[in-house]
């Protein structure tokens, strides 16, 4: 792309490449302290106004950006699919242990392989429960990073493994191996797991099952943006030399004769390995250190399933070598999955704010990791069919992580006669109202706008804490003014009197003061805490802040097309649709005009204090119209919003540019029409590069 003329002009200025480099070398000194040495070296701040000169510089010597520069770690441009890539060395599968026979037995196995072996240590690491990566390195710098896929090929996901931040791109070393590969699992820590659920909760969306699913499907995202939101961690613990030998010894890598050694070098190089294993020099060492972790795994801040136990040596690896499927060097022996027995009870289904209808297995209860469990989700009726549970059913139940139990299988071999296949229910248990199933949708829901589940799932919503944080107004409370018919939608709470609070069982003067006083005061939360508070799908707290920074009052956002809301960077048309159409409602605009007549906040200030360096296309509209030749609409679009610009459908006198491909239509004539610039994807490509 870059013409010689344009070469000449961005002729490399020696101080700036030397500051430049400066720059890199401090912030990924200062993201190595703090990522993977939980040890910060700079202010947030500090850190912050390095990051900003790079990107300032960078902006301005395109050319000068290097793949392992810090502000690489998101990718601007999301996928749209990953590629598959062959591993140069398979990544095997373990063999499993489910105890210390099977340990003995694995210890005679490989004895009888290697008999002349007198002498040999193990190593034990903690077995992650997570998804396997490979990373490539060339010249020391991060290359490639793939899944583990079937152990032979993988998915490229290089993008999304630079945006996990305790990944260096660049390894510590002055003199790099031409090329090495790290293996080790990324994974989702427990809290960033719960964090990610609570959000995915609050927008209405369907939770991830446990933190593994969580981490897998995060790297699968096509934007790597999510990727870096979510939090993901790594340990390393394996490295390949893949030239030979004396290409190894260029480099400045001592090249490591143990696990344990391989797990040393794997810090220096800057990696974060965990520091739980241990050496040991027979089985009962090894037996004793799984025994201690299948305790204290408890209070680990991840999820570990096992122990993985190598032989230490790496020559005596090399000596055993592979079964079909296994090296026979390493076993995991695996922690009993936190898994439990009982008897169904009852099959009930549960209404929640969106109307989505949740069966839920009611069971007797049993202790399962430390807590009695009576209930457990049975996600949909997809899920009830698939494994055709009924009441009186002995079935698994498993708990993973911090969620609601789920049903693992049903033992078929112990149901009692007489039984009957579940039916969901075709009315909604709360209201009678037919219940719906959209086509598309695994879910089944209520669309009864007053049904009472919904609207006490609504003023619930509307008053917990990240919405509009109403103190004393629980669920007890909740219940009973909606069953009263004293609440029928959120704006009615503000016409409570403390006369009316008083009606309701067990409620006091003193107390109903104080709750119509905290009802009151919910009316000076900003805009954005009303807008989460609405409830509307897919709008989270964070979706929340976003949308009420660029439309500041409801007036933009209830007028607003999907197209502009989409516009917003980090909204996607999904939500955006989901946006406008509850504007669409009739009943909703209703409870819009009560809401602002009681007096709640539906405008604010622009959010002036987080923004960065004026970016190229700020103010800027755009429009993209036919086939570009190289890029895809959604990456031409996100290109363009990466630069602080907007992309919208229709061309307008507000219209900065017309971005056209193949075959554009009405289009291009009306910007030729209004006189619009009109670019090729090439021209586009030149602007954000110059
Ligand atoms: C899988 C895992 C290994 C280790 C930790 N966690 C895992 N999930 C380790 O060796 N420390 S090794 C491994 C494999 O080889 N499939």
């Amino acid at each position: 792309m870059d013409s010689p003329e344009q070469l000449t002009l961005l002729e490399p200025v020696p101080a700036i490449e030397q500051r430049l480099q400066e720059l890199r070398q401090l912030l990924q000194n200062a993201s190595y302290a703090y990522y993977v040495l939980d040890a910060p070296v700079l202010e947030d701040a500090v850190y912050d106004t390095l990051y900003h000169e790079l990107i300032a510089l960078e902006t301005q010597y395109p050319s000068l950006i290097t793949p392992d520069s810090p502000t690489q770690r998101v990718g601007e441009r999301p996928a749209s699919q990953f590629t598959s890539v062959r591993h140069n060395i398979p990544l095997y599968s373990l063999e499993n242990a489910f105890g210390n026979e099977d340990l003995a037995k694995w210890q005679d196995r490989w004895r009888r392989v290697a008999p002349n072996i007198a002498d040999f240590e193990y190593v034990c690491e903690l077995k992650i429960d997570g998804s396997s990566l490979a990373l490539t390195y060339e010249n020391g710098v991060l290359v490639r990073g793939a899944t583990r896929g079937d152990g032979i090929a993988g998915e490229d996901i290089t993008q999304n493994v630079k945006a996990i931040r305790s990944i260096p791109l660049k390894l510590n070393v002055e003199n790099p191996p031409a090329m090495v590969e790290v293996r080790g699992e990324a994974f989702l820590p427990l809290n960033s797991f719960a964090q990610i659920n609570q959000e995915r909760s609050q927008a209405g969306e369907s939770l991830f099952a446990n933190p593994r699913n969580a981490a897998a499907g995060t790297l699968r995202q096509l934007d790597s943006k999510i990727v870096a939101k979510r939090k993901l961690d790594f340990f390393a613990y394996t490295l390949h030399f893949e030239k030979g030998k004396e290409e190894r010894e260029k480099g400045e890598i001592p090249p490591p004769s143990s696990q344990w050694a391989v797990l040393q070098t794997l810090k220096q190089l800057g990696f974060r390995v965990n520091l739980e294993g241990a050496l040991c020099s027979n089985l009962v060492e090894v037996i004793a250190f799984c025994d201690r972790w299948s305790v204290e795994r408890r209070n680990l801040p991840y999820l570990t399933d096992g122990v993985v136990v190598k032989l230490n040596s790496l020559a005596l690896q090399a000596q055993l070598g592979f079964t079909q499927k296994f090296p026979r060097w390493a076993i995991a022996l695996k922690y009993p999955a936190e898994e439990a027995p009982t008897v169904v009870e009852n099959i009930s289904v549960n209404v929640g704010r969106t109307g989505a209808v949740t069966p839920l297995a009611e069971m007797r209860p049993v202790l399962l990791a430390g807590t009695t469990v009576a209930r457990a989700t049975l996600h949909n009726r997809d899920r009830i069919a698939e494994l055709d549970i009924r009441v009186g059913d002995t079935v698994i139940i498993r708990k993973a992580g911090e969620i609601i139990p789920e049903v693992v299988r049903v033992l078929y071999e112990l149901r009692p006669a007489g039984t009957e296949p579940f039916q969901m229910p075709t009315a909604c248990p709360e209201c009678r109202q037919p219940l719906v199933k959209p086509e598309t949708e695994a879910v089944t829901r209520c669309i009864n706008a007053s049904c009472p589940a919904i609207v006490r799932g609504a003023v619930e919503h509307w008053a917990s804490r990240d919405a509009m944080d109403i103190n004393g107004l629980g669920e007890k409370w909740v219940l009973q003014l909606v069953e009263t018919g004293l609440v029928q939608s959120v704006a009615d709470l503000y016409d409570i009197t403390v006369e009316q609070l008083m009606t309701l069982e067990r409620m006091g003067q003193k107390s109903a003061e104080k709750l119509v006083r905290a009802i009151a005061a919910s009316k000076q939360q900003p805009w954005s805490r009303v807008l989460y508070g609405l409830g509307i799908r897919h709008v989270g707290s964070v979706n929340a802040q976003v949308l009420t920074q660029q439309f500041t009052s409801v007036e933009a956002l209830s007028q607003a097309t999907v197209d502009a809301i989409s516009s917003v960077y980090g909204i996607g048309t999904e939500i955006a649709q989901s946006v406008h159409q509850w504007f669409q409602n009739p009943a909703n605009q209703d409870l819009i005009q009560r809401l602002q007549t009681a007096g709640l906040e539906f405008y604010s200030t622009p959010n002036t204090q987080h923004s960065t360096l004026p970016q190229l296309f700020s103010g800027k509209t755009f429009v993209i119209t036919g086939t570009l030749p190289t890029l895809k609409r959604d990456e031409a679009k996100a290109l363009i919003q990466s630069a602080g610009g907007k992309v919208t459908e229709s061309v307008s006198k507000k219209t900065s540019y017309v971005v056209v491909g193949e075959e554009a239509g009405s289009k291009l004539k009306k910007a030729q029409t209004l006189g619009i610039t009109v670019l090729s994807e090439a021209e586009l490509l030149a602007l954000l590069n110059a």
